[in-house]
């Protein structure tokens, strides 16, 4: 296996040759020639490197951080997060700036950059006079000149302030921000700024898009945890303090004696970066792996084995940082097995760990999943509230309640959790999904923290006189809480860019900027991570912050707009189109939309009475019609297709608008893509292309699925004759079909017309053939076919006899065995010149049970070329 170092190298890439040959073309001499190849950002980048790439700084940045930067660095602190930092600032300078800087243990007679605690600096410096009262984590960045030398002095009052500081220091010189007088401190919002992995021991993760698991093999640690470290040193360069690392779907095992190792040598690789290690446990283990025969929380014997257990622990691991616990929900055993209250449940387990300073993450995640969808009442949204609401106070102080950021779970819009709002002697922290679970599983480019932000600085008014944002409650700052903080569902896995897809890693990014500081904005947010990531051309930084802000609101706008939530397979893979399944089981993400109307009426006057958990203020807006936002009018409200929303547009019609603008967004967002060629490295250029292309495509099966449900339930027109008429498509099942035969489609919007081909023979192929009658002209083609996963079968696309294309239906999609919307994909033909009476013909050989499947194919106007209009 390659080291880490070699994981992130940049190499000159296969196209770096072409754009140098265009360039020494007109250079003749050697140099000219190399600094051609430089500025012409032809490096293959692989993402490994992420947010942390120290690319060489250009221009008047250059300029400025080589006059700004001393030639040393300063270690006062001999702590192990001290040597990190150190060895970060070395390596990232000498990334940006070409230069490697001296690292000494005292402060030199020449100017430095000085890393030391506020009581170091007192010792050595006391007449630099740098006091000040720091929160423990929190770092100061300041500019002291002394003596007749300049220092830029990173300080703290404990080492973790320091590599904070560090951090901090190197994103500025990355940003181009100048130095010369720096004087800045930064304290984090909250104390636990955590990551859960929801990793399983096997090394699969559930609901992760980019890889195996960094941590887990074959019920072991991995022999190789060079990625663990590289991890944890991107979690420290957002402050992220604790990460656990199994799923919260726990295996019991992660308890048993013989896992203790396994755990301490994960721990030993997150040390250096100051991330502590979290377990998940599961509540039964007293039962499965103490041998007991109950695990009542209630039973002294209980307490004494979680006791016994979290010493052993903390004898192999003394920085563990704590648990987190599911219980009670989705199938995981908790105290309702024996009567017992979710305040037992989570003490117990607190006790435990309070005399290693443990704390406990109990997540606020309880709901019924077998409630009776026939009764208009049931609500899975009130369960966060109903189930722990009235237990406020019984918590101990080393217990946090995690609460997902919505009342459902991290759907495409939600209002903000009413928990966050209740609890009032209890800790509490939030819970934000970066893994894109509901939203198109790093497959699509959705950038959430706008989304989280929508949450984080909603007022809750949980006080009558001032403002109480879900970020300050979270934190524990409204009432005055011990703790608090934040914990997000990470989205990394071994992927060689960590995420699945580039433009996805910037939400762990996000997450970690937030957690630190929930008060930036979206935009500086964006802006740091693709100038961090994607280096500093305007035109490249505008192109993807255009996309990442916008991206959110396009998906929601294909996939489940106005507080519907994404409309997807819910008892399945979450990913694909499927309106109704939803609908006629216990799960509760019920979105009643029937032929005459939409939406779940929550309202306390008529509804599930969800509204009313929220406190007056809040629940006053929610509850009429005439002051709920758009974004959730179907969320709290059921109204019939035709009430006009606040814009005066009918609900239908806004479906269907909406539908299609989603889909337009991201052919544009194509086209965004596609200016920056030659301005992103060749590699992330191509990669970020074709995610985006089948992203496109995948829109558009969105587009027409649910506008195509919606039409046949609410026999309403969309104004602007879109629905239902297609005129450049040609459906398969009305070709000319050789072997091919014609199937329903289940559900019926995941293909076009509801009908799809199929081709049952094995070892043979089928094919499907149309004669072109349109005017003669430049056209692009796009095939329409099912890429299942339990095959790989072959396209060949002939114009007449001629070939014009042929490929292979093997991309990772979801698990994705029928014909439907997640094997539905979309290969693009561009610049064929058609006349009328050509035949198209599509041939598919399948493959296993891939039966190469075909949907539709679509004949339009060449898009792209200067020759269109020809
Ligand atoms: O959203 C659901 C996911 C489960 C997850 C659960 C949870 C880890 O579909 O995969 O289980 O939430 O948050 O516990």
């Amino acid at each position: 296996m390659k080291t880490s170092h070699n994981r992130g190298a940049r190499t000159p890439a296969r196209s770096a040759e072409t754009h140098l040959g265009a360039c020494g073309l007109q250079q003749t001499m050697k140099l000219a020639i190399l600094f051609c190849f430089l500025a012409a950002s032809v490096y293959a980048e692989t993402g490994y490197d992420a947010w942390l790439r120290y690319a060489p700084l250009q221009g008047a940045d250059r300029i400025r951080a080589e006059s700004e930067i001393p030639a040393v660095v300063a270690g006062l602190d001999t702590s192990p997060l001290a040597a990190s930092a150190q060895n970060e600032l070395i390596r990232g300078l000498r990334g940006m700036l070409g230069r490697t800087l001296r690292a000494e243990p005292n402060l030199p007679g020449e100017g430095a950059v000085v890393l030391a605690t506020l009581d170091e600096l007192r010792r050595s410096k006391p007449q630099w006079n740098l006091a000040a009262d720091l929160a423990p984590e929190a770092y100061w960045l300041k500019r002291v000149v002394s003596g007749g030398a300049s220092y830029i002095v990173i300080t703290a009052r404990d080492p973790r302030g320091l590599l904070y500081g560090s951090f901090a220091l190197l994103r500025q010189v990355s940003l181009g921000e100048s130095l010369a007088a720096v004087d800045e401190k930064s304290s984090p919002y909250a104390p636990v700024r955590w990551v859960n992995e929801w990793d399983n021991l096997d090394g699969s993760i559930e609901r992760g898009y980019g890889g195996r698991s960094i941590f887990w093999e074959n019920q072991k640690a991995r022999e190789d945890l060079s990625r663990v470290a590289d991890y944890g040193r991107m979690l420290a360069s957002l402050g992220i303090n604790g990460c656990s690392i199994n799923n919260v779907n726990a295996n019991p095992r992660i308890l048993s004696a013989d896992m203790i190792p396994q755990i301490a040598r994960i721990a030993d690789a997150f040390r250096p970066w100051g991330v502590r290690v979290v377990i998940a446990v599961d509540f039964g283990s007293p039962k499965t792996i103490g041998g007991l025969d109950t695990f009542d929380p209630l039973d002294e014997k209980v307490a004494a084995w979680w006791k016994t257990t979290v010493d052993a622990m903390y004898a192999a691991v003394p920085d563990l940082a704590g648990f987190v616990l599911k219980a009670d929900s989705e199938g995981r055993v908790g105290p309702s097995a024996y009567g017992r209250t979710h305040a037992d449940a989570a003490n117990v387990v607190a006790r435990a760990l309070l005399p290693h300073a443990g704390i406990l993450l109990y997540r606020g995640f309880v709901y019924d999943h077998h409630m009776d969808w026939n009764n208009p009442k049931n609500d899975r949204a009130r369960a966060a509230w109903d189930n722990f609401q009235p237990l406020d106070g019984k918590f101990d102080d080393n217990v946090l309640i995690q609460i997902k950021n919505g009342p459902i779970d991290f759907q495409v819009r939600e209002p903000a959790s009413p928990l966050f709002g209740a609890l009032e002697k209890t800790n509490q922290a939030i819970e934000l999904q970066i893994t894109q679970e509901y939203f198109g599983q790093s497959r699509h480019t959705v950038f959430l923290v706008p989304n989280w932000k929508a949450t984080l600085d909603f007022d809750m008014h949980a006080l009558p006189d001032v403002p109480t944002p879900v970020k300050a409650l979270a934190a524990g700052r409204t009432f005055h809480r011990p703790l608090g903080g934040f914990v997000g569902v990470a989205n990394i896995g071994l992927d060689e860019n960590w995420s699945g897809n580039q433009l996805s890693q910037a939400n762990l990014y996000g997450y970690g900027r937030l957690a630190w500081n929930p008060d930036l904005s979206s935009q500086r947010i964006s802006g740091e991570w693709t100038r961090l990531t994607f280096g500093t051309d305007p035109k490249v930084d505008q192109a993807i912050d255009a996309i990442q802000l916008s991206s959110w609101r396009t998906y929601e706008d294909y996939t489940g707009p106005l507080g519907l939530q994404t409309l997807t397979d819910i008892v399945g893979n979450h990913y694909g189109v499927n309106v109704e399944a939803s609908e006629r089981n216990g799960w509760g993400q019920w979105h009643r939309a029937d032929e005459k109307g939409a939406g779940m009426d929550r309202t306390a006057a008529t509804g599930t009475g969800y509204a009313g958990q929220y406190r007056p203020p809040v629940a006053r807006v929610y509850e009429s019609l005439a002051t709920c936002p758009d974004d959730l009018l179907l969320f709290f409200h059921h109204v019939p297709y035709t009430y006009r929303l606040h814009s005066g547009k009918t609900v239908i019609q806004y479906i269907y608008d909406s539908h299609y603008q989603g889909a337009a967004a991201v052919e544009q967002y194509v086209e965004q893509w596609k200016s920056l060629r030659g301005l992103v490295d060749e590699q992330r250029y191509k990669q970020v292309l074709a995610q985006l292309q089948y992203q496109a495509g995948q829109a558009e099966v969105w587009r027409d699925a649910v506008t195509m449900w919606f039409h046949r339930a609410s026999h309403l027109d969309d104004a602007a004759g879109r629905v239902g008429h297609y005129p450049n498509r040609f459906e398969a099942e009305s070709m000319a079909l050789d072997g091919y035969t014609v199937r329903d489609v289940t559900p019926f919007e995941d293909a076009s017309g509801g009908q799809a081909v199929a081709c049952p023979a094995r070892g043979g192929s089928c094919s499907a053939a149309m004669k072109f009658s349109g005017a003669a002209g430049w056209y692009d083609l796009r095939v329409q076919y099912f890429d299942q996963s339990n095959g790989i079968s072959h396209y060949r696309v002939w114009l007449g006899r001629q070939l014009l294309d042929e490929w292979d239906a093997n991309l990772v999609l979801p698990r994705a065995i029928r014909l439907d919307s997640t094997s539905s994909t979309r290969r693009l033909i561009p610049g064929i010149a058609l006349r009328p009476g050509d035949e198209i013909r599509i041939e598919g050989r399948p493959d296993g049970n891939d039966t190469a499947g075909l949907d539709y194919l679509e004949i339009v106007k060449e898009t792209n070329s200067p020759i269109a209009t020809r």
